[in-house]
């Protein structure tokens, strides 16, 4: 027997969430494995009666949800038609489907800028008030999970409840539960709406970007306020403090005054080179593109380790204290070895071979902290990558190695 468990400890985090309202049970790894295989049958899209997605949601609704339920219900109809007639008035099939993302001329890949960029502040348009914000994540996306992560270490899960997606991305987009039920997605008991890119066009029908994940979204002017993620973690750290009840939590601080030069100035080579250098190398369409990128990635994860190396506290990646820029780097780094060396093409050597500090960092962020094990869904992360790409990965088979995903920590 395979062990497919690989050091996920998502279960007791989601199930927590449950009582919160959030999303579905998550069914422990040796079920999700089987319940993959039998969804992998069905239609890639295939949309449940109203009635039956309804009898989905209730069972994740919490008290607020429910009550934001029945005050749904009366406009309901007039909310779904609306929504619908101005998703069907145009085709936006060249923003949702990725495999139809057009790379440079010269075969590179690049990323687009984010287009929603609000701050949450006092006496602002949006203001930090609880119940108001809602999340949208994929645990299969790096940039997501950055902000679930934060919003743990900040304690902020009763003031933004979060809704996860299917990890397959389809020619839609991003589905939620109610189309693609996989294990640990949610249904969007907010706006009801059956992809991710239902939302967007919901707060701009005229929306010409990609539709991604992480949303913020803004209950009370039923639209997005930030949709970077970059921004909603600098967010997260301070515009919810007053609010936080676990007095530890309120003091969290992981973009400190003393150490904003230096974060930054990392955070600058960390994103080009290694979270959006991983993307440069697997999302390259030529040759000389994909080893320019390939190449930048791997100085930039010697670089990593050359800085660990340098210091006395490996802990953490600056300073003697978490920081912003190790949950940006964490993203990538636990990614790395279960999907970006074989997915994505960086194979000059893994992690857990080729770098013993970065290894050993990553472990220790991941066994000891549960705002990283909890919002680190493998399951998720493997079938999204090898499921969303059919253009780099036709047969869509999704590798069953590394094994484990994650190894232990053995300090
Ligand atoms: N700059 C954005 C990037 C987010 C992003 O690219 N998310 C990906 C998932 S990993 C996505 O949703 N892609 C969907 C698409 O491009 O169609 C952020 O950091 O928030």
């Amino acid at each position: 027997m395979l062990d497919l468990e690989g050091g996920n400890r998502l279960g007791a985090e989601v199930e927590s969430e449950i009582d919160r309202g959030v999303s579905p049970p998550y069914s422990g790894p040796e079920k999700h494995y089987k319940s993959r295989s039998r969804i992998g049958r069905l239609p890639i899209v295939f949309l449940l009666p109203r009635s039956a997605s309804k009898l989905f949601a209730s069972t994740s609704a919490s008290s607020a949800e429910e009550e934001s339920q029945s005050q749904f219900d009366a406009g309901e109809q007039e909310e779904e038609l609306k929504m619908s007639s101005q998703a069907a008035s145009r085709d936006v099939g060249h923003q949702t489907d990725i495999s139809r993302m057009q790379s440079e001329g010269d075969g590179t890949f690049k990323r687009k800028p984010s287009s929603f960029r609000n701050w949450i502040e006092k006496d602002g348009k949006f203001e930090p008030e609880k119940d108001r914000y809602h999340l949208y994540v994929s645990y299969a996306c790096p940039w997501a999970c950055r902000t679930l992560i934060t919003r743990k270490l900040k304690g902020l899960e009763k003031i933004i409840p979060f809704t996860a997606v299917s990890p397959r991305m389809g020619e839609h987009g991003w589905p939620f539960a109610n189309v693609d039920p996989f294990p640990a997605a949610g249904v969007d008991s907010i706006n009801h709406a059956e992809h991710i890119k239902d939302l967007y066009l919901k707060a701009d029908p005229n929306y010409s970007g990609r539709f991604t994940v992480p949303v913020l979204w803004d209950k009370k002017h039923q639209t997005i306020v930030n949709n970077e993620s970059s921004e909603i973690i600098r967010i997260f750290n301070a515009a919810f403090n007053d609010l936080i009840e676990d007095k530890q939590k309120r003091k969290v601080d992981i973009y400190p005054e003393g150490l904003r030069k230096e974060i930054d100035e990392l955070n600058e080579w960390v994103y080009d080179g290694i979270n959006n250098g991983v993307y440069k190398s697997g999302f390259a369409s030529t040759q000389a593109a994909y080893e320019k990128a390939v190449t930048q990635v791997f100085d930039s994860l010697d670089r990593v380790e050359k800085t660990f190396e340098a210091k006395k506290n490996k802990e953490f990646i600056i300073g003697d204290q978490l920081t912003e820029a190790d949950v940006r780097l964490f993203v990538t780094i636990v990614r790395f070895d279960p999907v970006y060396v074989g997915h994505f093409k960086c194979n000059f050597r893994t992690i857990r071979n080729g770098y013993p500090n970065i290894h050993y960092w990553l472990r220790k962020l991941y066994w000891t902290n549960p705002a990283f094990s909890t919002t680190t869904n493998f399951d998720h992360i493997k079938t999204h990558y090898y499921w969303s790409h059919p253009h780099i990965n036709p047969t869509r088979i999704v590798p069953v190695g590394p094994i484990p995903n994650i190894e232990p920590l053995h300090e």
